[in-house]
């Protein structure tokens, strides 16, 4: 640990300071009124614990509540909460991250709301994780901020710290200049991710889109990847995309509990001869709707019976005090109802709807008896799911139907690539991989998992750190 400004004692400074929404972990009251914490495994987490043990690295980030927490230890980790108001929580959180820059990052599928309380909140809050921040980094220390909802914490970090070296990521796309353009804050969020090192994103046509608006918007000169800035300073953009823990889960989906709990789910289905399968949170940008809709056309024009096929779906609810949220949901309610309504028998359905979330092991046995994952987002940074799949299926076996509209189709390049808003082309796409050799199947998956294996969640974390700590002076 090194000497440190700020006004905590050396000893609780880290060298290494990840600054996310939330912490990765979750409260819980138990029945006696006591409050413990529990990790909530995620796929960020399992990226950076490593490098954040061997780093002293501390973990920035809301902790759930609205109350001040000293930062404390868990399981090894350092954690640094950061409270949040109900109305900060409603005019940040939901108001501006959710109901403005998501739909606005996501080709607009559904309309962007503008709000400038919501900006005045997104504004103050930002400052707030740009303190805690600066005030756990030890002097010289690397900071990486994560995603949508903290764009302005570089420079407002900067602006304190200029020893830092703060790199940024965004997990979701980055939209091009007509979209962007809209956001009555442009400039301000533009410069604000200006304040990082490196800027990284998760498709090289993302990077383009923010090289492209750094020029016209804030009038700095780029080169290639690279933008200058007045005072000498520069911001490197570029391309890390995000991946799995791919050893991991295949080693879950190894185990012979998994391969029972496979069967037993295929069991529970009917036995059907083909098994699909989708996965997501529930979210408009996800394409649930597209899928279900083709998939209730093919039952009734290829006749295809609930012998045959069975759709597994599973929604898990998210963000449902924002209004688009809580409409799609009835929407898929209502469509899930009528297919299964007009289709099913009696103990057997054409679609099983499943809005739980499941443990790890579950997910593999799902991915596992599946035949054909489905995955049709409308616009996606990466897609896990999709390589979630992958990584299970070390038998070769098994179809990934991939949208070209999410981040993984630029490296998953053997699965059957759709267009989601063709709902005939989905359909057909869907049957075709049904029907498909084996040996056209196992081709492809081993394809895939090369890609996976060799490009998995600890290539991505240490690929950004490398080229964050380079130093690009000389
Ligand atoms: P998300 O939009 O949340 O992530 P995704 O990449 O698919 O989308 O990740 C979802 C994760 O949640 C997967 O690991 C999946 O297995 C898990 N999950 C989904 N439903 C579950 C359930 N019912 N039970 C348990 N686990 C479940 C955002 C971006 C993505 C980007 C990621 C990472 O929108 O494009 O890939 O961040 O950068």
């Amino acid at each position: 640990m090194s000497p440190a400004p700020g006004s905590r004692t050396s000893a609780s400074l880290a060298d290494l300071v990840v600054v996310a929404n939330r912490l990765p972990v979750d409260r819980h009251t138990d029945d006696d009124g006591s409050t413990s914490w529990r990790t909530s495994p995620g796929g960020l987490v399992t990226a950076l614990e490593p490098v954040m043990r061997s780093n002293d690295g501390a973990w920035v980030g809301w902790h759930g509540g609205g109350d001040e927490h000293e930062p404390f230890e868990h399981e090894g980790l350092s954690l640094v909460p950061v409270p949040l108001t109900t109305d900060e929580v409603r005019d940040y959180y939901e108001g501006f991250s959710n109901a403005t820059l998501w739909p606005l990052y996501h080709d607009v599928i559904a309309p962007p709301a503008f709000h400038r309380e919501w900006w005045d909140a997104y504004v103050t809050v930002n400052q707030r994780f740009a303190d805690a921040a600066a005030e756990v980094a030890a002097k010289d220390a690397v900071v990486w901020v994560q995603d949508y909802q903290l764009q302005l914490v570089p420079q407002l970090l900067r602006n304190q710290r200029p020893d830092l070296r703060i790199g940024f990521f965004l997990h979701i796309p980055f939209p091009p200049s007509e979209l962007f353009g809209q956001l009555p804050w442009r400039r301000e969020l533009l410069e604000g991710l200006l304040g990082a090192d490196l800027v990284g994103f998760q498709l090289p046509g993302a990077a383009a889109n923010f090289i492209r608006l750094v020029r016209a918007r804030v009038g700095l000169r780029t080169h290639r990847d690279t933008v200058s800035l007045p005072d000498g300073r520069t911001v490197l953009v570029r391309a890390f995309p995000i991946s799995i823990d791919a050893a991991g889960l295949e080693e879950i989906a190894r185990r012979p509990e998994t391969e029972r709990r496979a069967r037993e789910i295929r069991d529970q289905l009917g036995d059907p001869e083909t098994m699909l399968l989708g996965v997501d949170r529930l979210d408009y940008t996800k394409g649930i709707v597209q899928r279900l809709r083709a998939f209730g056309e093919l039952v009734v024009e290829e006749g295809i019976g609930v012998q045959q096929v069975a759709f597994v779906q599973v929604a898990t609810p998210s963000r449902e005090r924002v209004e688009q949220y809580r409409l799609l949901r009835d929407d898929i309610d209502r469509l899930v109802g009528r297919i299964n309504g007009e289709h099913g028998h009696i103990g057997t359905q054409p679609i099983t709807y499943l809005h739980s979330s499941y443990p790890r092991a579950e997910m593999a046995a799902l991915f596992r008896a599946a035949d054909v994952m489905v995955v049709t987002p409308l616009r996606d940074g990466m897609n896990l799911v999709a390589k979630e799949y992958v990584a299970c299926r070390y038998d070769g076996g098994g179809a990934l139907v991939l949208s070209e509209f999410a981040g993984a189709a630029a490296e998953l390049k053997q699965a059957f690539s759709v267009n989601p808003y063709d709902i005939n082309g989905l359909k057909a796409t869907m049957l075709t991989a049904i029907r498909s050799d084996p040996r056209d199947l196992r081709r492809r998956m081993l394809a895939m998992r090369r890609q996976v294996s060799d490009h998995d969640i600890a290539y991505w974390a240490n690929s950004f750190l490398t080229e964050l700590r380079r130093d690009r002076r000389a």
